[in-house]
């Protein structure tokens, strides 16, 4: 799913000056919604560019989009002004937040070599999961800007529909996933997410629940499980990697995904880190958005 821009609205985004965001809490301030909306509202295109997001990520079999401003990246650089550009095509499908209060809207993930290679910013496989998993409202999308691929070529994005993966478990497994007997990580200090969820189930029991899928594949190595329940949960993680699509992210790119529809991950950056100097390595600004209450991003 990925999505162009016109180059006519390439045009009026490069031409396009955004005042710097508001935030009210962890929330874009509404002014600052309003007032993007506004300036590009009027650029050609816009609104059908954004209906097609929306539509890309809400859309029966759909939930994943990227947004590829590679053009208007390199006319503008990686910097305010395309943030600022991002942040108001964001807007467009919900409202962005940072739930972590001490860091900015925007979060660098960067490459750290001595951090545990499968997590966030590690160089190794960051296997499917979702994002705030274990918060009781977990951000409904969640958001990546590449300011900068692996220049050795690795670092793939992947991602897989779990209800798919589901699909094609045993009723047996499916019980046991809908136990609340699985946990990961830790949790403090968050905003706008609600509250720890310790234990969750990986699975909402019939149709009740809030449509996300609480897996993360991370557990399987790092949560301590009982037996029956980690294996239930190995086989969906085998599942996840079937049902898999891999896409590079080149500069520019804005992959959008709705958790409560697709998990998420990496493959390896490729190996040789070391030798890259920091201001070359793969860079990724990561954001997160909520839907406003009643217009649940289509479960
Ligand atoms: O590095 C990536 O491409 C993904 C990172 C990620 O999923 C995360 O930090 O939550
Ligand atoms: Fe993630």
């Amino acid at each position: 799913m990925l999505i162009d821009i016109p180059s006519k609205l390439e045009a009026a985004l490069i031409d396009c000056s955004l005042p710097p965001w508001q935030l009210d809490g962890a929330f874009l301030a509404d002014l600052t919604v309003e007032e993007y909306r506004a300036k590009l509202a009027a650029a050609p295109q816009f609104q059908e560019t954004a209906t097609a997001l929306r539509h890309a990520l809400t859309k029966e079999g759909g939930g994943y989009a990227v947004l590829r401003l590679g053009n208007v990246a390199k006319a503008l650089g990686t910097g305010t002004r395309l943030r600022r550009l991002v942040t108001g095509f964001a807007a467009e499908v919900a409202v962005p937040f940072s739930p972590f209060p001490r860091w900015p809207l925007w979060k660098d993930i960067g490459v750290k070599v001595d951090k545990d290679p499968g997590k966030s910013s590690g160089i190794g496989y960051n296997a499917f999961h979702m994002d705030l998993v274990n918060a009781t409202l977990p951000p409904d999308f969640t958001t990546l800007l590449c300011v900068r691929p692996d220049p050795l070529g690795g670092g793939l994005s992947i991602l897989s529909d779990p209800h798919a993966a589901i699909a094609r478990l045993s009723e047996h497994s499916r019980a046991l996933l809908a136990k609340s007997a699985y946990h990961y990580g830790t949790f403090f200090d968050l905003f706008g997410v609600g509250k720890e969820y310790k234990p969750f189930p990986i699975l909402n029991s019939s149709g009740s629940g809030d449509g996300f899928v609480r897996f993360t594949a991370k557990m399987l190595e790092r949560s301590e499980l009982a037996p029956a329940h980690a294996d239930a949960a190995k086989e969906l993680a085998r599942e996840l990697v079937r049902g898999q699509v891999s896409l590079m992210l080149q500069s520019g790119d804005y992959l959008v995904v709705n958790q409560r529809r697709f998990l998420h991950g990496r493959e390896a950056l490729h190996s040789g880190q070391e030798t890259v100097p920091d201001s070359d390595r793969r860079l990724l600004l990561q954001l997160f958005l909520r839907a406003p209450a009643g217009d649940s991003p289509a479960a």
